[in-house]
């Protein structure tokens, strides 16, 4: 996935697609909710338009999952509250990198993936945003992200690589090792098919190094889906 830096920018279809799916999904919005917010290119238009309900007196709080997510609450005045206040959230919006026919996802490409599924599993309800492409027949075209703890992440990606027959790369941003807002490392594992995205989840979580993997299984409720502007909602 490669990261936008202005966040503003409308140029591609894919950018269209992503805004038309992400205002729809606002829709999911009501008063009084708590809500989990996402993180990534589509997610940010999400906000965008759920800060101007919230001048509109749409009262919510948000929960963010990135502190990237943090910063545009801020800067869009949507209230934020945390997990001291709230066990619960009532929804979740959030992007993915690849979703299944049977709502399975890959997720972790901006690097968020721990805090994403803490945010949805805390979740009553979540709903997917993104562009038509999202949608594969099976996950595991992008490599999947999997964040793991600094202290011997060679042993780590050694275990992943002989176990798992797929070779870990350490992910890094300008040069240097990329670090988590958890403040862990993220390596990106190229499986090119995951036929069983439960099976590998529950492998690579039983590795001692291991934090969390972009597989999410059983956590999408909907998923809202934009081809040239024309938004579709998917239901489990
Ligand atoms: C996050 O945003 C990630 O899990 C996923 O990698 C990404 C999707 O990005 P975008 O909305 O920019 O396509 O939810």
């Amino acid at each position: 996935m490669v990261e936008k830096n202005n966040y503003n920018d409308l140029t591609t279809q894919s950018d269209y697609d992503k805004k038309a799916a992400a205002e729809k999904s606002v829709d999911f919005i009501k008063n009084g909710m708590t809500i989990g917010l996402g993180s990534g290119s589509t997610v940010y238009w999400m906000m965008k338009k759920l800060s101007q309900k919230v001048e509109q007196g749409l009262q919510i709080k948000g929960i963010p999952s990135s502190k990237r997510t943090e910063n545009w609450a801020k800067e869009l005045q949507i209230p934020l509250t945390d997990f001291h206040e709230n066990l619960t959230l009532d929804l979740a919006i959030d992007g993915a990198d690849e979703i299944d026919p049977d709502f399975n996802l890959l997720k972790g490409g901006g690097g968020s993936l721990v805090r994403e599924k803490i945010v949805n599993n805390a979740s009553k309800e979540v709903v997917i945003i993104g562009d038509k492409p999202k949608l594969v027949s099976q996950l595991g075209k992008i490599p999947l992200p999997v964040e793991i703890v600094p202290f011997g992440w060679e042993v780590t990606a050694n275990h992943i690589l002989s176990q798992l027959d797929c070779k870990p790369v350490l992910r890094r941003k300008d040069g240097d090792i990329f670090i988590s807002d958890n403040g862990n490392y993220i390596v990106d594992c190229s499986f090119e098919h995951i036929p069983n995205p439960k099976a590998l989840h529950d492998q690579l979580k039983s590795l001692v190094g291991v934090v969390e993997t972009g597989l999410y299984v059983n956590l999408a409720d909907t998923v809202v889906i934009s081809e040239k502007e024309h938004v579709n909602v998917l239901v489990a």
